[in-house]
């Protein structure tokens, strides 16, 4: 198949998933094309089966915002004409699918051209549901040839949100090869060179991450008299307050700001624990990325989160905001290696047992044989 993948290039794990699901279908003989405002994070490496297509954006005085969305669905129409698309695949609502929508209907009197939108979250459960945004996302949704979810959480959603329930749910996927614990000694010795338990967090620093719990529990893990460093890596606009909030714990000396890192699964590796304390989450795929580390992982309850980590047997979760809870589970974990460990094994037995790419690759090939035979979701 040819297969246009759009996604946003540098922001989010929708971009994570669509990226890598790109590299997983060229790796079956697919041939996929990238068209994206510029190359996405994780794609490292173009080749003969996965191409890239920059969208161009003209200039002009009178347009006070550049029209990406048309500029994206005029790339789409040549990429499709060009390259003989079958389908274009969009990761996340707005506005990719309503460019697909459009790129499809300028082509509709030349050829087919399926769009498949993937809901990953906040298209739904914030920007699609805004007042501004709900019809066209609810339009989206009805217009796209299929609709794929990332997990049944954010399924229920869209129907409560939009009532639009024509959603398959294929969750996000994790590749056991890639994602598994390897000793790293330098590493662990540079972040932690005394030897100290290591915490670690990964995300976007949006607020919706709550990445300043993460410095709330630190400060709380340090008052029981464990030696404990905490690792944050990613970058984004919380990160100042972050920063700041460490300094006024008085706990920026144990806690290490590393910023975009092309490499998380070796930050994983060295890690004893993963701190996710989202307010929201529709997956959590730093969940997922860490359990096929063998990391067990402290989060929030909150949407599709307990579908991913399983309370008690491959991570503890509490309440959103809870950092008293948090911190507890990390320091019993902390202090009880074993039950560590054996979180750690189940944690990535129950990645790959549910969302190895063996898995889930063939369920998104499936979805897109579903679609180009006229049946979605
Ligand atoms: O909603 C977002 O934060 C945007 C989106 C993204 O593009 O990063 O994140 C969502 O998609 C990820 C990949 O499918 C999921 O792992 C995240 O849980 C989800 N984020 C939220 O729901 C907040």
């Amino acid at each position: 198949m040819r297969v246009g993948i759009t996604v946003y290039p540098s922001y989010g794990g929708s971009g994570i998933v669509g990226s890598e699901l790109g590299k997983e279908l060229a790796r079956r003989g697919h041939t996929v094309h990238f068209i994206s405002s510029a190359l996405p994070t994780r794609l490292t490496e173009l080749n003969e089966s996965i191409h890239f297509h920059e969208v161009e954006m003209m200039s002009y005085p009178l347009f006070e915002h550049q029209p990406y969305t048309l500029a994206l669905a005029t790339k789409m129409v040549e990429v499709a004409e060009a390259e003989r698309l079958d389908l274009l695949h969009v990761h996340y609502a707005i506005p990719h699918s309503v460019s697909a929508i459009l790129a499809r209907e300028v082509l509709r009197a030349e050829r087919r051209l399926p769009v498949i939108t993937t809901l990953h979250g906040t298209d739904i459960t914030l920007v699609g549901a805004d007042r501004s945004y709900l019809p066209i996302t609810r339009y989206c949704l009805e217009e796209s040839d299929g609709v794929t979810a990332i997990s049944e959480y954010l399924k229920r959603a869209t129907i409560e949100t939009f009532g639009f329930d024509r959603i398959e749910v294929i969750p996000n996927f994790v590749c056991g090869e890639e994602y598994r614990r390897r000793p790293f000694p330098e590493l662990r010795a540079q972040l932690a060179p005394r030897g100290e338990h290591l915490l670690v967090h990964v995300s976007n620093f949006r607020p919706v991450k709550r990445p300043a719990d993460c410095v709330e529990i630190l400060a709380r893990v340090l008052l029981q008299k464990l030696a404990v460093r905490l690792v944050m890596v990613g970058d984004g606009p919380e990160r100042a307050r972050v920063e700041h909030r460490a300094r006024s714990l008085g706990v920026a000396e144990a806690c290490t700001f590393v910023g975009k890192q092309p490499r998380i699964v070796d930050y994983l590796s060295v890690a004893d624990l993963l701190l996710l304390p989202s307010e929201h989450e529709s997956f959590g795929l730093a969940a997922l990325e860490a359990m096929a580390c063998e990391v067990p992982v402290i989060a929030s309850r909150t949407g599709g989160v307990p579908e991913v980590v399983v309370e008690g047997e491959t991570g503890l979760l509490s309440d959103v905001g809870d950092v008293e809870k948090m911190s507890a589970d990390a320091v019993a974990l902390l202090r009880d290696p074993e039950r560590r460990q054996q979180m750690g094994r189940r944690a990535r037995q129950r990645a790959l047992e549910r969302y190895s790419t063996d898995l889930i690759i063939p369920r998104y090939i499936a979805f897109y044989e579903k679609v180009l035979t006229g049946g979605g979701a």
